[in-house]
């Protein structure tokens, strides 16, 4: 088959709703498209961990720790499938991470802010992972079979985590007034950049084009930052906070919530490795990542005297 005849096939087992698995031809452009996705992803999920592992010493309490260290390793879990998932698209973690190391690999621009208090971790948990699981819930019909298998076992931990995360701030809003006030200014801080989570504008979305041709992406990225505004903002009302947004108003005619504008500006600077914390979080994990090569070559010289073993 020449190669115009492979693309057609491949897009009519796409429209037809199949999965495309490892070894089954695909177009270049499909498998750079996922690493790249599928990487940032698994970088995110990494990088998410220090945000919040900067807290797990500094719980208010037993259960506090312990819900948040548990989280905190979910998070380690889920880039592990995904880097895993990755791999099967022929490239290796040691690329993966010098991608991460150089700055060519993106990951999700929320972790770039710092986390200043406890309620933070509420609003990481409510605002992040509910943002993450609406966009990963599109993300299980994703067309790449790893992938979407992957974030079916996600989507079900990332609910736990929104949970953990809204239970927080509720338990906050209702405290003294000085945890109140501390829940809703984390909210300030989070929201706007929780709503930059699901990336540009679809009119400016350079990747949203092939995404969609291709069923990697399921929806666009307005659709599902509309989604995550019109759910999120019956649970700040419930638990008596306040969006920042002046411009926010149900529009009776759409049965949804226009809102303002996001800073742009901002959002370009904190992917581009300008926000507050890129430098830190990147620096971090080549320390992390020097400190474990002893487990790495351990692990390595076990499996070449096992095999060795074997011959
Ligand atoms: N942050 O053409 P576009 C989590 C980049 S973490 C940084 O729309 P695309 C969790 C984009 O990469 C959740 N970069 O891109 C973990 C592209 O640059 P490149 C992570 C962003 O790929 C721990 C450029 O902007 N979830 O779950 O079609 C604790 C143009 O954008 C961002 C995922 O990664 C951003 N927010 O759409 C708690 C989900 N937005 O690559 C929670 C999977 C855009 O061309 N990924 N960019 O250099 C996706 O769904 C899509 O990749 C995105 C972006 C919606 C993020």
């Amino acid at each position: 088959m020449t190669e115009e005849q492979l693309e057609k096939n491949f897009q009519n087992r796409i429209d037809a709703e199949q999965k495309i698995e490892p070894r089954e031809w695909m177009p270049e452009k499909y498998r750079k498209h996922l690493i790249r996705q599928i990487s940032q992803h698994a970088h995110s999920e990494v990088i998410g961990m220090q945000p919040e592992g900067n807290w797990i010493t500094r719980a208010p309490s037993m259960r506090a720790k312990m819900v948040l260290m548990a989280k905190v390793q979910d998070e380690a879990g889920h880039g592990l499938y995904l880097y895993s998932a990755c791999e099967t698209l022929g490239i290796n973690r040691d690329e993966l991470v010098e991608q991460l190391h150089t700055g060519k690999a993106k990951y999700a621009s929320i972790f770039n802010y710092p986390t200043l208090t406890w309620a933070d971790m509420g609003a990481v948990g409510w605002l992040v992972d509910g943002a993450a699981i609406v966009n990963q819930v599109s993300l299980q019909r994703t067309s790449y079979g790893p992938y979407a298998r992957g974030m079916v076992k996600i989507c079900k931990e990332e609910s736990f985590h929104q949970r953990q995360g809204y239970e927080i701030m509720a338990q906050m809003a209702k405290g003294t007034d000085a945890q109140k006030k501390m829940a809703q200014d984390a909210l300030d801080r989070f929201w706007w950049p929780s709503l930059m989570m699901f990336g540009p504008h679809d009119s400016d979305s350079p990747n949203s084009g092939n995404a969609i041709k291709w069923k990697i992406k399921r929806e666009s990225n307005d659709v599902l930052r509309q989604r995550f505004i019109d759910k999120t903002i019956e649970q700040a009302e419930l638990i008596g906070l306040t969006v920042p947004d002046p411009d926010l108003k149900w529009n009776e005619e759409r049965q949804s919530y226009d809102w303002g504008e996001i800073d742009w500006d901002e959002f370009y600077e904190v992917i581009n490795g300008n926000g507050l914390a890129n430098r830190q979080r990147v620096a971090q994990h080549k320390k992390a990542h020097d400190q474990g090569a002893w487990v790495r070559e351990a692990a390595k010289a076990y499996a070449d005297k096992q095999k060795n073993k074997e011959v």
